[in-house]
């Protein structure tokens, strides 16, 4: 198959997700074609049957902002008819599901599917404006199939647009022969020279992510016994973070360690992984985490609980139960053969989500789109 895949390149989940996806269809014989804002972080190397379109737009002086989105649109037709794909997989539903529907119009007579990929923000939050509403709805109704990351994801989604046809779970995947606690290697005793226990916490710092209850709950371990907090990433709440870790007189114990885009060896030297989030529609750090042997301790939000089971791979809490999380984390802690059970059944947990399995799936489900297609599209075609 010859596939256009569109996503944000920078750091976040959806990018990674839709990534890996584009490599791992690549390594399977399938030309894949990245028409993107910028090079997606995780896209590595070359590699062969990978293409990257990369989208770029001049600031002209009498216009006030850049049409970045009518050139994205612009470039999707044009990928697509040179190349004659035979369907856009786009990631999020703003912008991209709406440019791919600009870009189906600039076709044509060139019918291309496109399938979305709903990962949450859109939904969870930028829904939340009334505006931006109508325009992912659009782009929820245009699109030929529309996948969701989670139940949770689904239902929130159903719940506000309605959708015609029914949205497709498909869960996001881990590689476990890349996150693997196999990578143990030296930082781990200059992190932590006494060996002891190292949180962490890893995101974008959005306020979703709920930053001030990590401290709070390294706080309150910290005054249980000794231990390390890692924060990887950065974001608009890095600055509170700071803040918070000198009042609190933390700093000795709480490393920033900044944006990364390697972080399997990095997940594989915690011992627990903190995700307090307010939303979250799947958690795909906290998948990655248990991938190589790392607890959880989380809040309930979203699809959470669809990834980390609650008493067995980790523990979930109600947003905000900073004394039932920090509890919960001591409790790991403190246990060492309970520490060992519960690193087991996480790694275990996360073979469920093998990525070779999953892009199984969405090879299914392209070619079932492209079947359908040629025949005319059953539901997809009651949106077009
Ligand atoms: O979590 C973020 O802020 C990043 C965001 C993204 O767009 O990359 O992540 C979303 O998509 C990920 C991949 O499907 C999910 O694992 C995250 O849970 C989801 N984030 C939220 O729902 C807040």
């Amino acid at each position: 198959m010859r596939i256009g895949i569109s996503c944000y390149a920078t750091l976040g989940g959806s990018g990674a997700v839709a990534t890996e996806l584009g490599k791992a269809l690549a390594r399977r014989g399938h030309e894949v074609h990245f028409i993107v804002s910028g090079i997606p972080f995780r896209l590595g190397l070359f590699q062969e049957n990978i293409y990257v379109h990369e989208v770029e737009t001049e600031n002209y002086p009498v216009l006030q902002t850049s049409p970045h989105d009518l050139a994205l649109a612009a470039k999707m037709a044009e990928v697509v008819k040179h190349y004659d794909l035979d369907l856009l997989h786009v990631h999020y539903a703003i912008p991209y599901a709406v440019c791919a529907f600009l870009a189906k119009q600039m076709l044509g007579d060139k019918s291309i599917p496109v399938i979305t990929t709903l990962h949450g923000t859109d939904v969870t939050v930028l829904a939340q404006d009334p505006l931006l509403q109508d325009a992912i709805r659009l782009g929820i109704e245009k699109s030929d199939v529309v996948t969701a990351v989670s139940q949770s994801l689904i239902d929130q989604t159903n719940e506000l647009f309605k959708p015609r046809c029914p949205i497709v779970k498909l869960y996001n995947f881990v590689d476990p022969t890349v996150y693997d606690r196999a990578y143990e290697n030296g930082w781990r005793k200059h992190l932590a020279p006494n060996n002891e226990p190292i949180l962490m916490h890893m995101s974008n710092f959005r306020a979703v992510k709920r930053v001030p209850d990590v401290i709070a709950i390294f706080q309150k371990v910290h005054a249980t016994m000794p231990c390390k907090l890692l924060l990887v990433g950065e974001g608009p709440d890095l600055d509170v973070a700071w803040k918070l870790v000198e009042r609190h007189n933390l700093k000795r114990d709480v490393v920033f360690l900044g944006k990364r885009d390697e972080v399997a060896p990095l997940l594989s030297l915690a011992d627990i992984l903190l995700l307090p989030s307010e939303k979250e529609s799947f958690g795909l750090v906290a998948l990655e985490a248990m991938a190589c042997g790392v607890p959880v301790i989380g809040s309930t939000a979203g699809g959470i609980p669809e990834v980390v089971e609650h008493g067995r791979s980790g523990f979930l809490s109600p947003i905000g139960d900073i004394e039932d999380m920090s509890n919960n984390a001591i409790t790991l802690l403190q246990d060492h053969a309970k520490w060992e059970t519960f690193s087991r059944q996480a790694r275990e947990r996360a073979k469920l989500f093998s990525l070779e399995e999953k892009v199984s799936d969405y090879e299914q489900l392209y070619e079932m789109v492209i079947a359908k297609g040629k025949g005319g599209l059953s539901c997809a075609s009651g949106h077009a």
